[in-house]
């Protein structure tokens, strides 16, 4: 069995009756109206789903749990306080994207989630899916993919974390304006999955059902294989109601007949189908 299969064992989860996803809220201190939005679409969450999993980039930037729980400035201590409230309510899921994989066990903690082990093998009533956050899919990206290595290298995190609070904020405003910077100049092309690994993806995992975030191009994508029955490569929307002229959010709804782009405003995602 290959090592990824072995992987995935561990990496499974069951979770029946409804289940919403949605990535990429990007919460911060300049983002009260996308804040607005998502505060009440927790509050639904709670009240309407059996779980909710947030896939990444919950937080716009994030230096370490220790920094934020300690005294979080105001509005992290409103969006820590609903997300908790979620948690209480209903199963809560967090997963890590590429500006908050410093989030650990204690910011779970505080909000009553489980932190989502990428990738994740979900049974659901629709039947099983695989989710990550997707920044990994990027492949083409060698500049991003270099810069996640170090980042992602446990030692390097250990170093970061030993540094004091004003140093580790330093250094993520830095590493935001150079990302910032190279998006300027970089083809929109590699900062989309790369098509290989998204069907290694399908092909290594064995799934029918792939949901990622990340790359901000929300759609369902349909490829009919006759006998060898239909994928469905869901990418989740990303949520921004204070620095886009076409504000958008939304959600992935899950059910036992229903595998659904939510949105939450008039603009509806597209559906895909290939033959
Ligand atoms: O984030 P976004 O949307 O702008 O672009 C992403 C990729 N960029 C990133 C970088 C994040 O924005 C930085 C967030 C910092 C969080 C705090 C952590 C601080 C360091 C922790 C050390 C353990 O994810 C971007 C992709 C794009 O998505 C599309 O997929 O292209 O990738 C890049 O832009 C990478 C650049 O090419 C190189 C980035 C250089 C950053 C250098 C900072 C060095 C600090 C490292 C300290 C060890
Ligand atoms: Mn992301």
């Amino acid at each position: 069995m290959s090592s990824s299969k072995k992987l995935l064992l561990s990496n499974k989860l069951q979770l029946a009756g409804t289940v919403w996803l949605a990535s990429d809220i990007h919460l911060g201190p300049d983002t009260p109206r996308t804040w607005a939005q998502f505060s009440a679409f927790l509050q639904r969450a709670g009240e309407e789903a059996d779980a909710l999993i947030i896939g990444g980039d919950l937080f716009d930037a994030w230096v370490g749990d220790d920094v934020a729980l300690k005294a979080p400035p105001e509005w992290l201590a409103q969006a820590l306080a609903q997300l908790a409230d979620t948690g209480k309510k209903t199963q809560l899921y967090v997963a890590r994207g590429n500006r908050d994989f410093l989030i650990g066990e204690k910011l779970c903690h505080r909000i009553h989630a489980t932190l989502l082990p990428e990738p994740a093998l979900i049974h659901t009533d629709y039947g099983t899916i695989l989710f990550t956050h997707g920044d990994e899919l990027c492949t083409d990206d060698r500049a991003y993919q270099r810069f996640r290595s170090i980042v992602r290298n446990p030692v390097v995190q250990k170093l970061f974390f030993s540094l004091g609070t004003d140093l580790r904020e330093r250094i993520a405003r830095m590493a935001r304006r150079r990302s910032m910077q190279a998006n300027k100049t970089k083809r929109a092309e590699i900062m989309n999955v790369n098509a290989g690994a998204v069907k290694d993806m399908f092909m290594n995992y064995e799934i029918k059902t792939l949901v990622h975030g990340h790359t901000h191009r929300p759609a369902i994508r349909v490829f009919d294989l006759g006998q060898s029955g239909v994928l469905r490569h869901v990418v989740l929307p990303d949520w921004d109601y204070d620095h886009s002229e076409s504000p958008r959010g939304g959600w992935l709804h899950i059910a036992a007949d229903t595998l659904q782009l939510v949105s939450t405003t008039d603009h509806d995602f597209p559906i895909f189908e290939r033959p």
